[in-house]
């Protein structure tokens, strides 16, 4: 069986990082365009770089740490070997620390910063600012971003998730708003014949295109699921 899983903010809110949307989402205080997309890091690279500073250094703090849903997938993966790809938009990488291996972050890594010079990519745990140092070419300041994908800039790996989806026996998609494209398309993508589960605590617009919805906590539904 070809499993292929989605996931999204959702699934890691119970380990202590917020959402984007909603009453207290991220995005609450910042303006999208201002710190999600290219044209605002070009007109202001520090107000983006502080963005993703404070959310880089939250995530190292100790009390992040994967939750029982993100535990549940890296134990079924272990269960099904290759036949499970985890696509996740999340860039918080507790799916890896939890354990999973297939897993395509397709908005990028928050502990990655690339080169906006040679796109070459770096891991990262420090704050980044306009005056960083290149690690290879010390002369070249400022030339570092984050290694995520912001709005009007193409997510990773698209060719193997519409491989992925078209091979799909089963479809799970959690915790995500099922808003931002192409991300929420995918389920559009499976085979008729793909058994679709949505876990989510609230409806979305896309939720009358699963055989199955499940309302509650990811931490709850998924273990309950998947064991
Ligand atoms: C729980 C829970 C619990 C809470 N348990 N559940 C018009 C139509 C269609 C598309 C477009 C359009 N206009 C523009 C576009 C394109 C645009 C887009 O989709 N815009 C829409 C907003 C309209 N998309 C893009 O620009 C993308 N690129 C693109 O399209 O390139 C062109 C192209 C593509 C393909 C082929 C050829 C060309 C890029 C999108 C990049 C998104 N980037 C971000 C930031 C990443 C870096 C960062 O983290 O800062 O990604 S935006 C943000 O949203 C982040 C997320 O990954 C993404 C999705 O959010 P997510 O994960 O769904 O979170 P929330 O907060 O929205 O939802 C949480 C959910 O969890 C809720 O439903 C809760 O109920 C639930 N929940 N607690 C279970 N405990």
């Amino acid at each position: 069986m070809k499993i292929l899983v989605l996931t999204g903010a959702g699934i890691s809110a119970e380990s202590g990082i917020p959402t984007f949307r909603g009453d207290d989402g991220l995005w609450e205080g910042h303006a999208i365009e201002e710190v999600a997309t290219p044209q605002g890091f070009a007109r202001n690279p520090s107000l983006v770089h502080k963005f993703y500073n404070a959310r880089r250094a939250r995530l190292q703090e100790s009390d992040i740490q994967p939750n029982a849903a993100h535990l549940a997938l890296a134990e079924f993966e272990q269960q099904h070997n290759d036949d499970i790809l985890l696509v996740t938009q999340n860039i918080d990488n507790l799916h890896q620390r939890a354990g999973s291996r297939n897993v395509l972050p397709m908005h990028g890594e928050l502990l990655k910063v690339r080169c906006t010079k040679t796109d070459e990519i770096f891991p990262w745990t420090d704050d980044l600012s306009t005056s960083t140092p290149h690690p290879k070419n010390p002369q070249w300041l400022g030339c570092l971003r984050p290694h995520v994908v912001w709005f009007g800039e193409i997510p990773i790996g698209l060719e193997q998730i519409a491989d992925a989806a078209a091979e799909a026996d089963l479809f799970l998609a959690i915790g995500t708003s099922a808003v931002v494209y192409p991300a929420a398309g995918i389920v559009t993508a499976t085979r008729a014949d793909c058994r679709r589960i949505e876990i989510n605590l609230d409806d979305t617009p896309q939720s009358s295109i699963f055989d199955q919805t499940i309302r509650g906590k990811a931490s709850i539904e998924v273990p309950k699921l998947l064991r």
